[in-house]
């Protein structure tokens, strides 16, 4: 019998080999960011084995109320974030993490090595869609240390998108998948729930060159500058682009907005497109947009770029943003490299450059 040795391969490789397989490229490394994202993986699935259960939640109880086991419940982001932190604090692997559900910096506790890794993590993005039985994920960014030795600081964590060395999400979804980059392109790989198991499942992944979707909550258009508001026409397929120089022709998209970063980047990632979420003109909560650099922005970017999209808050190059803040807020324009760029001009042409 014929075999497709080639494609047996490739529907065998699990993340664990894949992780170790990019290592190899760097002979040099010690095999940590290998086994923190392996880690990664492990709280990935841990997470995954709960949210199958979220509808579930008026029978075994809610948070701070006791389940039919006499378990303590957890609210799902409660459990996804105590999760990471527990499998992450004692390898020796980290100097310092990040969750967007703290406030400050997470040390690592002091009976426990210090690491030459930073990781800052949003454990469940979009938790506002899980009572609806809506896709959501988790996003991690993994910096190295910046600072010689001791605990991390904020140093460690403040820093641009451009010195990632790994980030990447889980989804979960009709399936679970975990999505990574080291710079060396973005792999996809699926959970298969009978071994518990992460195969690869998305090799190279690449944004298509022809978008079909825009992704926004356009409920919000009366907060938006004009030159958003005249974007979105264009993405539409007005004849906006008539009067910016340089954009071209408007690409009549279709709109699909989930309202769970996670989901709506990934379904971009796969069918080609742009998610964006502007600044909010008249909303003093929101003058710089609803999304973190450090927890949701930066990681996508890098991936977005690594898949050949690019990543910008309309201005420049969201990699390139120096963070002042651990929760620091940023317009976000992510997807197709060819829209990003038409958004820029959009924003530089009618809002004016800062
Ligand atoms: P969260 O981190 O509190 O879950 O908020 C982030 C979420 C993103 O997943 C999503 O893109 C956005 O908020 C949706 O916001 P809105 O409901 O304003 O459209
Ligand atoms: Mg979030």
């Amino acid at each position: 019998m014929a075999t497709d040795t080639g494609q047996f391969a490739r529907h065998m490789t699990t993340i664990e080999r894949h992780i170790l397989d990019q290592q190899s490229a760097f002979p040099d490394a010690s095999g940590s960011l290998t086994s923190l994202l392996y880690d990664i993986a492990l709280a990935g699935k841990l997470i995954a084995s709960k949210t199958v259960q979220a509808g579930l939640v008026d029978i075994l109880g809610r948070q701070g109320a006791t389940n039919v086991q006499g378990e303590d419940v957890q609210k799902l982001d409660v459990y996804a974030d105590q999760t990471i932190f527990r499998l992450m604090d004692h390898t020796g692997r980290l100097a310092v993490m990040a969750s967007e559900e703290h406030e400050g910096l997470i040390p690592i506790p002091k009976q426990y090595p210090i690491g030459n890794y930073v990781l800052l993590f949003d454990p469940l993005d979009g938790s506002s869609n899980i009572d609806v039985n809506v896709s959501v994920g988790t996003i991690f960014s993994i910096f190295r240390r910046v600072t010689a030795k001791g605990p991390g600081t904020m140093e460690d964590c403040l820093q641009p998108g451009r010195k990632l060395v790994a980030a990447g999400y889980v989804i979960y979804g009709s399936s679970t998948m975990l999505v990574y980059t080291t710079g060396n392109g973005v792999h996809g790989f699926t959970l298969n729930r009978s071994v518990g198991e992460f195969f690869l499942s998305h090799p190279d992944m690449r944004m298509p060159s022809k978008p079909k979707y825009y992704s926004v909550n356009q409920g919000y258009e009366r907060y938006w500058s004009p030159g958003v508001l005249r974007y979105t026409r264009y993405l539409q397929g007005g004849d906006d682009a008539k009067s910016v120089p340089g954009t071209p022709q408007p690409p009549g998209l279709s709109l699909r907005y989930i309202g769970s970063l996670v989901a709506d980047f990934h379904r971009n990632l796969l069918a080609g497109g742009i998610f964006f979420y502007p600044a909010d003109r008249k909303e003093a909560d929101k003058p710089h947009g609803k999304l973190r650099l450090l927890y949701e922005a930066a990681p996508l970017a890098f991936i977005a770029e690594q898949a050949g999209g690019y990543a910008s808050d309309g201005r420049g190059n969201i990699l390139d943003l120096q963070p002042k803040e651990l929760h620091q807020r940023v317009p976000l324009f992510i997807g197709d490299k060819g829209l990003v760029q038409a958004a820029e001009k959009f924003v530089a042409h009618y809002d004016g450059v800062k």
